[in-house]
Parts: structure tokens; sequence; C-alpha cells
């Protein structure tokens, strides 16, 4: 294989040294504790707090259970109203959450800009069965907070962020992780920042904490009761220790990112027909995904064009965020995507580039030479 044919795929997982993580798991091998909320949990559990910037903070198998298991320990549907207003605009795991705890996801469309749920859209999804508002920060964009919550007041909605790709993000230095009745995170090994696998919700109410934790190690609570039927989530041992290796690194691996970021956008940034991701004042962004939605009638060709291009280069991009989760084939035509305009014609326009700390300067470049030279 030649050095130009070397595979680049949309990311790569940051990793310590190997020796450092030899070092953080030895106490592991000379306790024999491997998982069940050990030593590791609780140091990495804490650890995150302080660097979220948040009340409260629970850690699971992966943030798709921080979700579903958020959802089921406010209790959502118990009142009889059971519908959840979210975006289609992301990875299966947001519908997922809400449809597996026997919810119905109602699809709200998204701002052109951000990708993220449109309050502007969000009050006419309202009925007397809504009880929460699940919107998503995709690519790292912060949804519009403010108006999202002051909408779910006047409701009486929860409101969980999935904040799956927003680690270390904070809006005019505020975590992330601090808005809503919850965030979760997602530790995922293509996240910025990766225990394996791994997530976190993320709340202030310490009754939800409790429910929380005990939901997640089968509902049980103390050695002879179990008061709720939970899931197994539990975070393990070496995915803490995995965690805490990567939290001493994450700074730079930001860093990093932002640097091929900007790498990026000095090739193709103001390109007619080409859309990058928005820069959001106050926002410290952590530059997770490259996406960049075409237009074909001004840049002259569709992203499935591009994409082709980039595979015969051995240069794996993504089509994140396509099909919307509202048009998944498990859903049997149950809802029409054509009802979020916005986020189905970025969906079919949207391609995410490859992403990840270690990306070489000469690699970005010729992806972007690539990208260039479909332009007809
Ligand atoms: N909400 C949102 C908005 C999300 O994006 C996600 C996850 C979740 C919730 C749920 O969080 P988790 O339960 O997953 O913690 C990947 C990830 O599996 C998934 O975590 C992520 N979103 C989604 C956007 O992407 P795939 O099926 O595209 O992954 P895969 O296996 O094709 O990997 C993509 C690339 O990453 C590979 O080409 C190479 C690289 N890679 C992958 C793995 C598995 C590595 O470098 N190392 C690895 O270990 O879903």
């Amino acid at each position: 294989m030649t050095q130009n044919m070397k595979e680049i795929l949309v990311t790569r997982s940051s990793m310590p040294s190997f020796e450092e993580y030899m070092e953080e798991i030895r106490p592991i091998w000379d306790s024999h504790w491997l998982t069940n909320m050990g030593p590791k949990h609780a140091e990495l559990a804490e650890k995150l707090r302080e660097y979220l910037g948040v009340e409260r903070i629970d850690l699971f198998t992966n943030g798709h259970m921080a979700i579903e298991l958020t959802l089921q320990a406010m209790g959502l549907g118990q009142d009889g109203r059971n519908e959840v207003i979210t975006t289609p605009f992301t990875f299966a795991s947001t519908t997922h959450a809400i449809v597996r705890n026997g919810l119905e996801p109602v699809f709200c469309d998204v701002d052109p800009e951000t990708f993220t749920m449109d309050p502007d859209r969000l009050e006419e999804k309202i009925t007397e069965k809504t009880c929460a508002v699940l919107p998503v920060h995709v690519y790292g964009n912060i949804c519009d907070t403010e108006a999202i919550e002051r909408i779910a007041r006047k409701h009486g909605l929860k409101v969980i962020y999935d904040a799956c790709h927003t680690f270390g993000e904070t809006v005019n230095g505020k975590g992330v992780g601090t808005f809503g009745d919850a965030s979760c995170f997602s530790f995922h090994a293509t996240k910025v920042y990766n225990t394996i696998e791994g997530g976190a919700a993320c709340f202030r109410d310490g009754k939800l904490g409790e429910k929380l934790y005990n939901l997640k190690n089968f509902g049980i609570h103390g050695p002879e009761e179990v008061r709720a039927v939970g899931a197994n989530a539990k975070m393990n041992e070496f995915c803490a220790a995995m965690g805490l290796c990567n939290l001493r690194h994450v700074e730079k691996e930001i860093e990093k990112r932002r640097q091929a970021d900007l790498r990026y956008r000095t090739y193709l940034e103001g390109i007619p027909g080409l859309q990058l991701n928005c820069v959001q004042p106050g926002v410290r962004h952590n530059y997770g995904y490259f996406p960049a939605v075409f237009d074909k009638e001004i840049f002259g060709a569709d992203r499935n064009e591009v994409f082709e291009a980039l595979a015969k280069h051995n240069i794996g991009a993504r089509k994140y965020f396509w099909p919307l989760t509202s048009a998944f084939a498990a859903f049997a035509g149950k809802y029409d995507p054509r009802e979020t305009p916005v986020a189905l014609k970025v969906s079919e326009n949207v391609l995410t580039l490859p992403m990840y700390a270690d990306l070489e300067t000469e690699d970005i470049d010729r992806i972007c030479e690539i990208v260039v030279v479909c332009r007809k």
C-alpha cells in the first residue's frame, strides 16, 4: 500500500501509553476487585465531577444506559403522560432510550445552523401527553438551552440533554453538564474522551441520584432488597482506570483537535455550497466531529459523490446522521421524516470528515484536496 493510500478512518481512539495504563490497573490485580463500584469507579466519578463542574454525577457502562436509566429514574410515563419530544438527527441511542422505556418519541425539527432542537418548533409539539424534552447537543453544538428550558418550565416538563458529544465543553464558563434536569455523556472509544465504553449522567437532584445508582445495579437496594426493575449498567474498574489515564491528557487532545479543525477550515471555509460546523459565541468546543454539509446545486457535487471519492482513497468519512432515527426500519414507517424537513435535508447532505487528535496535517490537506476536486 502506498503512503497516500494509507487508511484513514472517521476517528481513532485516544489512548494513554501502555505503561501508564498498566500502572493504573496494577491495584486492580492486587485487590481482585474488578467491578461493582470499586475504588477506580469512585475516584473517576469524583475527578469527572470536578472536571465537568457539575454538582452530582454517576457513571455507567455507556452513554446509552445513562440516558435510558435517567428516563426510567425520573418515572416518566407513570402519570399517563408518555410523549418525549426529541430530534431525529442523532445516533440511534437517543430515540431508542425513549422507546425502550415504553415512551413515545415525538420528533421536533432542528435549527439549520446548529442542527440542534429548534425551540421555535418545540411548543407546537407539546400535548397533554408530553412529559419531557430530550434535546441533543449534536456534534458538540449546544442547544438553545435558555429557550428550551423556558418552554419546558412553562409546561412542567423534564429536560434531559443528550450531551454525548460535548465532553469538556463550557458555555460562558459553565459546564454543559449543568443544564436541564440531567445531562448524559458518552465515553465511548470514538469520543473525545473515552473510558473504552462508558458514560455518565449529571444532575442536581440527590433523590434522582439514589434511584439511578440502584437502577444501574438491577434495582438492588442493599443485600436483601430489590426496589426496582433495573439493568446492569455499572462501569467496571478497567474502564474507570482507562478514564483516569485519559483524563490526564484530555486537554492536550482537545487542543490537537482544535488545530485539526483550524487546518480543515483554512482549506474549506468560504467554499460556496459547503457549510461547515457553526462557531457558537461563548462556547468552548471540543472539536469531536468535523461535519460538512454539501449543497449539490452550488458546490457541484453531492455528499455521496464526495463520500465515494474519499473512499477510493481509503478515507472513511461517515454519514453521521443518516438516516434520521425517525426513518429507521426498526420503526416500520411509524414516523414520517418529512415532518422534520430541516433535519431531513441536513441528514441527506452531511458528511463527517475524519477527526481525531493525532490526525496528521498532511492527511487533512489530502482530504481537503479530494473534497475540493469533487467540485465540477
Ligand atoms: N447519543 C449520541 C448523540 C451518540 O452519538 C451516541 C453514540 C450515544 C448517544 C450513545 O453513547 P454510547 O452508548 O455509544 O456510549 C459510533 C459509536 O459506537 C457511538 O458511541 C457513537 N455515538 C456513534 C456516533 O459512533 P459506529 O457504529 O459508527 O462506530 P464504528 O464502530 O463504526 O466506529 C467508527 C470509527 O471509530 C471506526 O471507523 C474507527 C474508530 N474506532 C472505533 C472503535 C470501535 C476506533 O478508533 N476505536 C474503536 O474501538 O458508532
